[in-house]
């Protein structure tokens, strides 16, 4: 147990570190090929070194630190380019969480009206959590429509959401459940049709789908071309193997963006159009050096790669007669148990990190880069014991 108190005496920055190194024992690796709950990964060293040089800087204050800002902004063209949003503006933000918070909040300044009734918002029932917190702060109502057997927000019901309060929806490009891709197509017509703002959380995609379409994979269009889109998030801590904190949102327009922008209370220093005020300007530098270093072969090969696994464990899993929630648009598997909670308790006790989506009841496996095939093939031999010793005991699973 670490101490509480505040420290009444000093230590060296040694002892310092060496109790840091301690604590790393007591946590989960991912280069142990075992994480298999997670979007996230470890960052590229490269990353981590460009981290380390622009720690200090503050992405708030432009006039101390314009280098930074400039890599910032850099990173955003690139982004905005990645998924074709050329033109538009937007900003390195903490992750999906305040991307999708920023939207909404344009959002729901935009549809500002007199109209009666509390603001509402709508989305497939697969949309990420960090919405219903978006909603919860700005007093918006969230509506959810069904998903269809793929995960994917149903149109028809999307549209039966809607009514004169509605200010935005909301398509998923790569849901953190079973990363299902909505046809955001669809989505930015009902927004045209009924002159509703369109947001389109990309934060697990947003990494994946431009580099997989290059591998020949094909995917609903979310690019600047379809006219009614407003507002995207990517978050380059996902899959774009940056540092923790790195988000980004896209908004199609400089007056969308306007909706959420505040002066500094400070002359000359630039007006802030993010939630944080002071942000983190080594994680613009970390995800400059990945994007320049990867490039997009360095992605496609990643991307690759994961595909490949996902293909694997999915013939695993086959093979060894389990039941796919539906089969992947990416590189999320949802298998059927008939217990899934008590099978994640038993994995997690051998040292599996899987995760249970609390609303389909079914296991959720992530593959990323850390989890190389022979562990994929090695954690459907666990699961089959699992479940072997599930029935044993008398269980249905
Ligand atoms: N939108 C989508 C589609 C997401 O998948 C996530 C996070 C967010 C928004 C919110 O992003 P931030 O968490 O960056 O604010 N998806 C992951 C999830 O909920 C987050 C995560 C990552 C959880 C790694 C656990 C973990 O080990 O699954």
């Amino acid at each position: 147990m670490l101490p509480r108190e505040f420290p009444q005496r000093s230590v060296s920055p040694t002892e310092a570190l060496a109790a840091l190194h301690a604590l790393g024992g007591r946590q989960v690796r991912y280069e142990d090929g075992r994480v298999l709950n997670s979007i996230c990964t470890r960052p590229l060293p490269v990353a981590i070194e460009a981290f380390r040089r622009f720690a200090h800087t503050n992405l708030g204050d432009n006039r101390l630190f314009p280098a930074a800002v400039e890599l910032e902004q850099a990173v955003v063209g690139m982004i905005a380019d990645l998924v074709e949003w050329q033109g538009a503006v937007g900003n390195l933000v903490s992750g999906g969480t305040e991307a999708n918070l920023l939207a909404l909040w344009a959002a729901r300044e935009q549809g500002r009206s007199p109209r009666a009734g509390r603001p509402e918002i709508a989305a497939g029932l697969g949309v990420h959590f960090s919405v219903e917190k978006a909603a919860a702060l700005l007093g918006l109502e969230l509506r959810r429509a069904r998903l269809d057997g793929r995960g994917r927000t149903d149109i028809e019901d999307l549209e039966a959401c809607i009514n004169e309060n509605t200010v935005a929806l909301v398509a998923t490009a790569g849901t953190s459940e079973l990363g299902a891709v909505d046809d955001v197509e669809a989505v930015a017509e009902l927004g045209r049709r009924h002159g509703i703002y369109v947001h389109v959380d990309a934060a697990t995609g947003g990494f994946l789908i431009p580099f997989a379409r290059g591998l020949g994979h094909r995917y609903p269009r979310f690019d600047l071309g379809v006219p009614g889109l407003c507002s995207i998030t990517i978050d380059p801590h996902k899959y774009g193997l940056s540092v923790i904190p790195s988000g980004c949102v896209l908004f199609a327009h400089p007056r969308i963006q306007e909706l959420v922008a505040w002066d500094s209370h400070y002359k000359g220093t630039q007006r802030h159009t993010t939630l944080l005020g002071t942000r983190p300007g080594g994680a613009a530098a970390a995800t400059f050096a990945v994007l320049t270093t990867l490039g997009r072969p360095g992605f496609e090969r990643l991307v690759a790669e994961c595909f490949a696994r996902r293909d694997l464990l999915v013939s695993e899993l086959g093979q060894r007669g389990f039941t796919l929630v539906t089969s992947p648009e990416l590189t999320i598997v949802g298998v059927r148990c008939a217990d899934p909670d008590d099978v994640l308790r038993r994995l997690e006790e051998q040292g599996w990190f899987a995760s249970v989506s609390r609303r389909l009841q079914a296991l959720r496996i992530v593959v990323h880069r850390h989890t190389p095939p022979e562990r994929l093939v090695e954690f459907v031999d666990a699961l089959c014991g699992v479940q072997q010793g599930l029935v044993a005991v008398g269980g249905t699973a």
